[in-house]
């Protein structure tokens, strides 16, 4: 059953989804209106609602609008947030209560996204890339708070690795301390966003939806809090060399370091700092690892709905 709420504001489809028990897979904001330049965030968030759909779950993008949280998205709102520019809010935990407040609109983050999700009744939710722990961060104290809210928050969350402007080494260290499991989509690997490999191990392999569904229950029927991180590395055919990146990223946190951007504004300067390095090949990375993500996520919120039927 969705949780009733008078700050959520879930759409007929998705409200009824949940209450049927039907497969429902949660989409972030913040990658449409802080990670993809226009026009190509909105295709992009149009795509994914399609992927989602095709492969038999029901999409909900969620963001904040008018002093409510909105849990799946029509057009009118998926193109206010891919053209608000700076005037949509980037909301992480600490935004949240702010931007309702206020009645701002906000695109939410992997934590946003996972709490808004959690109160909704959603389990599954597809990014792109999670926040984690930046590089330097044993001087800037740089962490994301999607970490803590893994640590946490109750939803299994399916991204491409992170990206490698942050120290992934760190970033899973973290996560085994706030006992995340890590999950391997078909690898042994954590993924480093545009490139499949990463040199680090995660904490589990699974090959099959089935698995991962499998370990959603038992985590969360023991009743275990906090989430859990399915890595599904790109699409052999869209992944970009690993040493190209390593130097675009490098350029990118120089120019960063240059222009003193810190706090919630370097992600977003350095996706679009890539970007511009890249000539335009790490969004079309993105776009193809996002739409690969939701395919998944559909296909996990698949079997764990089937596994929550059966009980
Ligand atoms: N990484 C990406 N693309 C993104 C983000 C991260 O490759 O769009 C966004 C996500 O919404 C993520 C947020 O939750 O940035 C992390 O921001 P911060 O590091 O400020 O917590
Ligand atoms: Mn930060």
């Amino acid at each position: 059953m969705p949780a009733q709420h008078d700050r959520l504001c879930p759409t007929p489809e998705v409200a009824d989804a949940l209450t049927e028990g039907k497969p429902v897979v949660a989409l972030e904001s913040t990658v449409i209106s802080h990670g993809m330049p226009y026009p190509r965030n909105l295709e992009t968030a149009r795509a994914l609602e399609e992927v989602i759909r095709a492969e038999g779950a029901i999409p909900a993008t969620i963001a904040v609008l008018d002093g409510r949280i909105r849990i799946g998205l029509d057009d009118e709102a998926l193109e206010r947030l891919a053209t608000g520019g700076p005037s949509v809010m980037k909301l992480s935990r600490r935004d949240l209560p702010v931007a309702l407040a206020n009645g701002a609109i906000g695109a939410t983050t992997v934590a946003a996204t996972m709490i808004a999700a959690r109160l909704a009744g959603i389990t599954v939710f597809a990014t792109g890339g999670i926040g984690g722990v930046h590089r330097g961060a044993e001087t800037s104290f740089d962490v994301s708070a999607d970490l803590t809210e893994l640590a946490r928050t109750g939803v299994c969350v399916v991204c491409a690795g992170a990206k490698s402007i942050l120290d992934l080494a760190k970033t899973l260290e973290v996560l085994e301390t706030y006992g995340v499991p890590v999950l391997g989509y078909g690898t042994d690997e954590f993924p480093a966003f545009h490139s499949r490999r990463s040199g680090l191990p995660v904490s589990h392999r699974c090959d099959r939806a089935e698995e991962v569904a499998a370990i959603l229950e038992a985590k969360w029927s023991l009743g275990l809090e906090g989430g859990v991180l399915l890595a599904n590395p790109i699409p052999e055919e869209d992944a970009l060399d690993a040493a190209e990146m390593e130097e675009a990223i490098g350029h990118a946190l120089a120019e960063a370091g240059r222009q003193g951007i810190s706090g919630k504004a370097i992600t977003p300067f350095l996706l679009a700092a890539l970007e511009r390095i890249t000539g335009g090949r790490s969004l079309t990375a993105n776009v193809a690892l996002i739409r690969n993500n939701a395919a998944v996520a559909a296909r996990v919120a698949k079997a764990y709905a089937d596994l929550s039927r059966k009980k």
